[in-house]
């Protein structure tokens, strides 16, 4: 029997960013540096066959500090931790490594200096999330209120409307992200922030391949994970830039064939978490069903890379 023809689009950028990519080196890195077991604070990055590769090399993974002996090293995930965690690791004397991203980092930062020139801030960012509980963290209760969306704006009781400003998590969408500024904008037309929002270069390259891709494509596929903010987004935004099929799989395994019928072109890509051999894995199913041809939707080209911390390289 003739397989039917399958224009197969691949967004690029797709998949790993330098922030998840530094993080996987850092445990990677402390296995071979202090041997198993490691203990990993929340899940490395948000996806769940890089997770098993690293537990099958030695890494523990807990959600709590609690949860870990005093006497292993810790490294906190890629998101970000309040800053109680890396105070109650000292406390106990223990090992940590932190693996939050830079560009998390630069978020964290951003909120201490509002708030040491006296602003109370409003994240714009998911509630339950790592991320969001990070940034909230590293100040005291109440001086961090979180808004979701425009009509979270509407809601907010703020101590001084004059002293205000606001920071976001890095994965959100981009633009469901211009109507919460602008409804911010609109109440508290003072209100201190980034030049746009804190959504970072990966973020925003692999929604921009999306939105490219799903002008062409009947169908499609987003590598990652459920918990995964960035790969959630990348869902929403290519059915909202139009595509009439978008999906997320974890596998080729999660691939609803059935919904697939009848289509004749299709889009790929992955979150930031999700690993390259996985997108292999998605194409190469598809390729077993239908004649394919791949096409590479280019939207950017990234060359970002972060630095491994000092405690785990050799002195020079
Ligand atoms: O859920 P998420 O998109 O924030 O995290 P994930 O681990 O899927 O991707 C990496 C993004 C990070 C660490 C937040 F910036
Ligand atoms: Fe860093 Fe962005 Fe990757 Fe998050 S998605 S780890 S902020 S580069």
């Amino acid at each position: 029997m003739t397989k039917p023809s399958l224009t197969l689009y691949l967004a690029a950028p797709r998949g790993f960013c330098a922030g998840v990519d530094r993080a996987i080196k850092i445990v990677e890195m402390a296995l071979e540096k202090w041997g198993a077991p490691v203990y990993v604070r929340h899940e490395i990055v948000h996806n769940r066959y890089v997770v098993d590769d690293l537990r099958a090399k030695g890494a523990v993974f807990v959600e709590e500090l609690e949860e870990c002996p005093d006497d292993r090293p810790v490294i906190f995930s890629a998101h970000g931790v309040p800053k109680s965690v890396p105070a109650e690791a000292a406390k106990r004397n223990m090992l940590y490594v932190d693996a939050t991203c830079p560009l998390v980092s630069k978020v964290h930062i951003e909120a201490e200096r509002h708030h040491a020139d006296g602003f109370q801030i409003v994240m714009i960012g998911h509630a339950g999330h790592p991320e969001t509980a990070g940034t909230m963290g590293q100040l005291p209760e109440g001086e961090v209120l979180l808004v979701e969306t425009p009509r979270d704006v509407a809601d907010l009781e703020v101590r001084d409307p004059e002293r205000l400003a606001f920071v976001t998590q890095t994965t959100l969408s981009v633009d469901d992200t211009i109507d919460v500024v602008a409804a911010l904008k609109d109440r508290f037309p003072n209100i201190k922030g980034p030049h746009k929002e804190d959504i970072c270069y990966a973020t925003t390259n692999r929604q921009d391949a999306v939105k490219a891709m799903a002008a062409k494509a009947d169908a499609m596929l987003v590598v990652g994970a459920p918990n995964s903010s960035n790969s959630r987004r990348l869902v929403e935004v290519g059915a909202k830039a139009g595509c009439g099929y978008a999906q997320l799989v974890q596998r080729a395994t999660d691939i609803d064939w059935r919904a697939l019928e009848g289509i004749t072109t299709i889009g790929v890509t992955a979150g930031a978490s999700a690993p390259e051999v996985l997108v292999d894995e998605v194409v190469e199913a598809l390729k077993a069903r239908y004649e394919v041809t791949v096409e590479e939707i280019e939207t950017a080209r990234e060359n970002v890379e972060f630095k491994v911390p000092r405690v785990m390289r050799e002195p020079a």
